[in-house]
């Protein structure tokens, strides 16, 4: 692929780079079937019923939020559900509702699996390094290929179709195939994955997080819940990524917090620019950690502003029923950092107390707003789930595919979408209803258009 066409001044690049977030837009399948054990939340709600309409306009109003306070922020669109094409795979045949009914009959949990909107947690969508650190100056994703869970292993070709088409032009982007389908290279992106800078156009600093190592027996990972991500994945990612190995960071995940429930690290750890907020126990070797990120940090010119919370203020069980560093931590104008927390961070009393004692303590984060994310916070997705961040330069901001901004009209039409297309209750049961595949694909259709993504969903592709 060509290079950039015209580099600017690296100086240049680094006043001119932002960090965006794209947001998952939550499809009309919204449900709870407890598909994700080792994430307490979405174990403990399976069988419950869920609001998709509500859901989705939760996550458009925290979009609009966001957007409202200046920070650039996207959207990602959902993914056909259910996924018709697995069903099929897997042995399903005959029309499009026969394959469904036979699936509802024989395998309701094949079923759910293929019915998930999981997609909406867009940190799980791919790994993503800015242009300041790969060796060819452009942005490269890696769609996870979420091996873990079978409901979650089938999105990256459609996701993989969704980035291309939001980050399109080949002088910006660079665009790879998820790593090969086997646990040894589980790999959930973004969300064990933090990137550290002084600046977000500066070059900065990559940790990546892992539950286990794949090709060490006598390695120690957690003993009851899987650990979903292995070093071989994130190691395979940085190279694909031709990023500086001086500036990587590998770091083993807590077992015990695996076993607690923290089944990706951003349930136990956030990071912004040079601040890393961290749970004492996040990390298999926290000193060891840390000290690494502080050198590397030194190495890009920056350093490392550690905030970590003690285990005595906030228990881990604590942070995971609050999800209180599921948050985005994100950079004011002023500087000064915010940080977004679901509703629940006000209703687990030691972590609300925590939060009054961080504002005061005049340390990085100035402010605290909460977002009810109810309906997916009942799978598990707190407000950092539902984002994939992208640090971006003017130039390659101008070569996103302008319609999948936010801004107060596509808030307005993205919400009458919804109000047209979404059920209010979605249980168990209404899986099995041909119906809703139908209304799934008039629903996405239609969004294909209001986004201008092209044909990217199986059933418009023949
Ligand atoms: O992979 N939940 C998702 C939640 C993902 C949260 N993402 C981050 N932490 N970045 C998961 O476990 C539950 C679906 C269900 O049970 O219906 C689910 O897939």
């Amino acid at each position: 692929p060509a290079a950039r066409p015209d580099p600017e001044p690296l100086m240049e690049r680094q006043m001119h780079a932002f960090e965006a977030n794209f947001d998952g837009l939550v499809g009309p399948t919204h449900n709870y079937a407890g598909l994700s054990y080792g994430n307490v939340a979405s174990t403990g709600n399976g069988q419950r019923a869920a609001n998709p309409r509500l859901a989705a306009r939760q996550g458009l109003d925290k979009m609009k939020a966001l957007a409202d306070l200046g920070f650039r922020q996207g959207v990602l669109a959902p993914h056909e559900r259910p996924d018709v094409a697995s069903l099929r795979q897997l042995g399903f045949a005959g029309s499009d509702a026969q394959v469904i009914a036979r699936a509802a009959r024989e395998a309701p949990a094949v079923l759910a699996a293929c019915s998930s909107a999981s997609p909406m947690w867009t940190a799980n969508a791919a790994t993503v390094s800015p242009s300041a650190d790969s060796a060819d100056g452009r942005v490269h994703f890696t769609p996870a290929n979420l091996n873990n869970k079978f409901h979650r292993a089938i999105e990256h070709p459609t996701t993989g179709r969704v980035l291309a088409a939001t980050f399109a032009d080949p002088r910006c982007f660079a665009h790879h195939p998820a790593l090969p389908a086997h646990m040894a290279f589980g790999d959930e992106g973004a969300a064990n994955h933090t990137r550290l800078c002084a600046d977000y156009g500066a070059p900065g600093v990559q940790l990546f997080v892992y539950g286990q190592r794949a090709f060490d027996a006598s390695a120690n990972g957690p003993r009851r819940y899987p650990a979903r991500q292995t070093l071989e994945a994130s190691q395979a990612v940085a190279r694909q990524h031709g990023l500086n190995p001086a500036r990587v960071v590998f770091a083993q995940q807590a077992p015990a917090a695996i076993d607690a429930g923290v089944f990706h690290n951003d349930v136990i750890a956030v990071g912004n620019r040079d601040v890393l907020f961290y749970h004492q126990h996040a990390f298999a070797d926290a000193d060891a950690t840390l000290a690494a990120l502080a050198d590397a940090m030194h190495g890009v010119g920056a350093s490392l502003r550690p905030l970590q919370v003690p285990a005595a203020a906030v228990s881990i069980e604590d942070a995971v029923r609050s999800y209180l560093f599921n948050s985005q931590l994100l950079s004011r104008a002023d500087g000064r950092m915010l940080l977004v927390v679901p509703e629940e961070c006000r209703h687990v009393e030691p972590v609300w107390a925590y939060l009054q004692d961080l504002l005061a303590s005049q340390g990085p984060i100035a402010e605290v707003r909460v977002f009810d994310l109810k309906q997916s916070m009942q799978n598990g997705g707190g407000p950092a789930c539902l984002r994939l961040r992208v640090a971006l330069t003017a130039d390659e901001c101008a070569a996103v595919n302008p319609a999948v901004w936010i801004n107060d009209a596509r808030y307005a039409s993205l919400c009458a979408w919804v109000d047209r297309h979404y059920r209010d209750r979605l249980s168990a049961d209404d899986l099995a209803d041909p119906q809703l595949l139908q209304e799934c694909r008039t629903a996405l259709d239609e969004l294909t258009q209001l986004l201008q993504l092209g044909s990217i969903y199986p059933f418009q592709r023949g």
